[in-house]
């Protein structure tokens, strides 16, 4: 429950943001800048070789940097809501991608009753300078598959420009951080880029009010995508079936999740059927949109 009504309070809320960052130092020279000063701005370092760390300080001295415990950006980004001392969470990627005007458009979706904003490139007002077609088809794909299979409405399951209230961290019940990394190098599941997936598939499954917020992603500025796409991809299939699993559980019995095997989700995504837009169980269509 939203502990404040910040809108007619007229209580201005406390916005934390959260980058996950690894080897950005040349993006974070033109990106720091253009942030509106706001509560905290936490920069979670992934090992970088270059010079993420001094260029964060340089460019805005006030900024919260930790080192995240494991590998990953989905980690990352659980070592920064770890540290948010905030009432809002932005995510925010450090590769000038996401457009920092867009923030108050964020925020005013959760002043404005939802629990979570969601970007989307591909609702009207969306769009992406940087998308390639085959990551395109992907992304439907899985967003199909996820709205299918959770009730969802998602146009832009992957999209990593999301708000929503930090009340809600304790109900997305993310790996913890204190966790050590595994033996044999592999990731912990949440760790990767499926995190986005993770986050958007316990936002609904929890039965919050989600809004999408028009946003359109920019290219890289400098550096490489960390993202691949057919890995990566495979990986957020696995998310979504994996995720739907742990719905059905109780909550007691949640954790640890067991990952399904290829040929399970490969017969899951096969058996799914052209868009079913329905609804989340008690939930409207408006609020499910
Ligand atoms: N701390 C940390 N940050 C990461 C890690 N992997 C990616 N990032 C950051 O997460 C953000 C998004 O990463 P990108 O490589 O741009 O991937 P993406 O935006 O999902 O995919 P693209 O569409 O290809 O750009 C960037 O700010 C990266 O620096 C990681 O392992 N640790
Ligand atoms: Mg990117």
């Amino acid at each position: 429950m939203r502990a404040v009504n910040y809108r007619s309070k007229k209580l201005p809320p406390r916005i934390s943001i959260v980058i996950p960052a690894r080897n950005e130092a040349r993006n974070l020279e033109i990106i720091l800048p253009e942030l509106p000063l706001v509560h905290q701005v936490i920069l979670v370092d992934g090992d970088s070789v270059d010079d993420t760390i001094d260029t964060a300080r340089r460019m805005m001295p006030g900024i919260e940097i930790i080192r995240q415990t494991r590998k990953g950006k989905g980690n990352a980004l659980a070592c920064g809501f770890a540290a948010v001392t905030g009432d809002i969470v932005v995510m925010f990627d450090a590769d000038g991608s996401a457009d920092a005007a867009e923030i108050p458009r964020f925020v005013d979706a959760l002043l404005d009753g939802a629990d979570v904003a969601k970007g989307s490139r591909f609702c009207p007002g969306g769009g992406s300078e940087d998308i390639t077609a085959f990551r395109r088809l992907g992304n439907y794909g899985l967003n199909l598959i996820t709205n299918v299979l959770l009730g969802t409405r998602y146009t832009d399951l992957c999209y990593g420009y999301n708000a929503f209230w930090a009340h809600a961290l304790p109900e997305l019940e993310l790996p913890s951080t204190a966790l050590a990394r595994r033996a044999d190098g592999r990731m912990h599941w949440g760790d990767g880029f499926e995190i986005e997936t993770v986050l958007n598939c316990r936002f609904a499954i929890a039965g919050m009010k989600i809004v999408e917020v028009p946003s359109v992603e920019r290219l890289r500025i400098h550096g490489e995508s960390n993202l691949h796409a057919i890995s990566d991809g495979f990986r957020v299939l696995k998310t979504i079936w994996a995720e739907r699993q742990r719905s059905r559980r109780p909550r007691i019995n949640r954790e640890p999740v067991v990952l399904p095997t290829r040929q399970q989700v490969v017969a899951a995504s096969t058996r799914t059927q052209p868009v079913l837009l329905i609804d989340v169980p008690g939930r409207s269509a408006e609020e499910s949109a």
